[in-house]
């Protein structure tokens, strides 16, 4: 099958595509004979050789525990940790580094929130809003603590589309609400949603906002300050950073008001059997040695994102999307979920003939790989009445030749199931 796309003025050339290819060693493997389609990256990017080698360079040169030595090598690491604060600061535009808080990611990020902000704020009667098509770590931790305070979830509807119903959200809005947290764009239906007005409503009302940026910060350039989101949490895997390894932004007046989280070291300034005293911030919410590999090794991936630029990314991954859609959809029997107004580089179907994991086990012997499953959304699983999608999910290295692989692959499967 021949591609059919021709580049357009600010997309990526293919031979710029190819140099960014050549830099994620992981893309130059082979699986069953066949290159690597690699098409889940919602689930995890790949990592740049520039990622690698710093992380390299840390445990042969610079690994100390931080914030503790006064000896040089401790000075080094501590430097280092440091400075990813001031890139992941840049990197969303936050007012200051005291509103980078690390955490292992957005999982934990949003736990911290739910844990430290919500057990301060809610009680009974109150209520926190979220989507229809939050991911299950921005659903079930404010259960917890909803329950824990005798407080209540609310959800904002989604259309057929896959759009959040803003009419629907703004009658949820009370006195009575404590928090939004919602989802900036959706890992199962690839919505971006219109976070600056989810924001701005919930602001009319005296209401702060989070978002779960997991699957934003790869695609789209965060302005936290433009945004004017009161916190925004992502993942240092999913923008070609390391595993276990994330950031908590938060408005300074609000984390300085929130109780810690964790207790333990680094988290203290002084401590006796009476009374502890707390440190300041950030480091009032980063209990214990941190995971001080990851947040160098994030620094530098999102170092390597910014120097990509955000323009060329989001120019070459709307062809990508434009171009898989209109491929995917040609396809009798395959329906897309899916299809809002503004979307991603995220594309879930389903296939009349054959199941999702049926589906991704014969695209894998083609060496394509997919997600298949409720992706952590069972929500969404439920409001579109499937019980699993595959989907595809790319990122800057991908190429419409990837896609022509998807498809064909997809044409095998069936083949196979008639
Ligand atoms: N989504 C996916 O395949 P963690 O696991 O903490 O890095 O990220 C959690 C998370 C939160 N919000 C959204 C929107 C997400 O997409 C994810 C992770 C992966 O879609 C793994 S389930």
């Amino acid at each position: 099958m021949d591609t059919v796309h021709s580049p357009g003025e600010t997309e990526l050339l293919p031979a710029d595509i190819e140099a960014i290819r050549r830099e994620f060693p992981v893309l130059q493997q082979e699986f069953y004979g066949k290159p690597l389609t690699y098409l889940d990256n919602a689930a995890t990017t790949q990592k740049p050789q520039v990622v690698i080698d710093r992380l390299r360079r840390y445990y042969e040169q610079e690994n100390a525990n931080v914030h503790r030595a006064v000896y040089s090598l401790g000075e080094l690491s501590s430097k280092a940790f440091e400075d990813s604060r001031i890139i992941a600061q840049k990197f969303l535009n936050a007012a200051s580094e005291k509103e980078i808080i690390f955490t292992s990611g957005t999982t934990d990020a949003i736990n911290l929130v739910a844990a430290t902000f919500g057990r301060a704020n809610l009680g009974p009667g109150d209520e926190v809003i979220i989507s229809a098509m939050e991911h299950h770590s921005n659903i079930v931790p404010w259960q917890i603590v909803c329950e824990e305070k005798g407080a209540r979830l609310k959800v904002i509807p989604i259309d057929d589309r896959g759009d959040l119903i803003l009419e629907e959200y703004e009658k949820l809005l009370s006195p009575r609400t404590k928090l939004v947290a919602v989802v900036y764009i959706s890992n199962s239906l690839g919505t971006i949603n219109p976070v600056k007005k989810v924001i701005e409503l919930a602001h009319a009302h005296g209401v702060p906002v989070l978002l779960d940026g997991a699957q934003a910060v790869s695609h789209l350039p965060v302005d936290v300050q433009e945004l004017d989101c009161d916190f925004f949490a992502l993942s240092g895997h999913k923008v070609f950073g390391p595993t276990g390894i994330g950031v908590l932004y938060g408005k300074e007046a609000l984390l300085e008001a929130m109780p810690p989280y964790r207790g333990g070291g680094d988290m203290i300034l002084s401590v006796t059997f009476e009374k502890t005293t707390y440190n300041d911030l950030p480091f009032k919410f980063e209990a214990g040695t941190p995971n001080i590999a990851g947040a160098i090794g994030l620094g530098a991936a999102l170092d390597y994102v910014m120097s990509l630029g955000f323009e060329k990314i989001a120019a070459h991954e709307r062809a990508l999307l434009d171009y898989a859609t209109e491929q995917l959809d040609a396809i009798d029997g395959l329906r897309i979920i899916g299809t809002a107004r503004e979307k991603a580089g995220v594309i879930s179907f389903v296939l009349d003939s054959a199941h999702p994991h049926d589906v991704g086990t014969i695209l894998d012997h083609e060496g394509v790989a997919i997600r298949t499953g409720h992706h952590c959304t069972q929500p969404v699983m439920e409001r579109f009445c499937v019980p699993a999608t595959s989907r595809a999910s790319f990122s800057i290295y991908n190429t419409f030749e990837d896609f022509d692989r998807l498809v064909q692959g997809i044409r095998k499967v069936q083949k196979v199931f008639g």
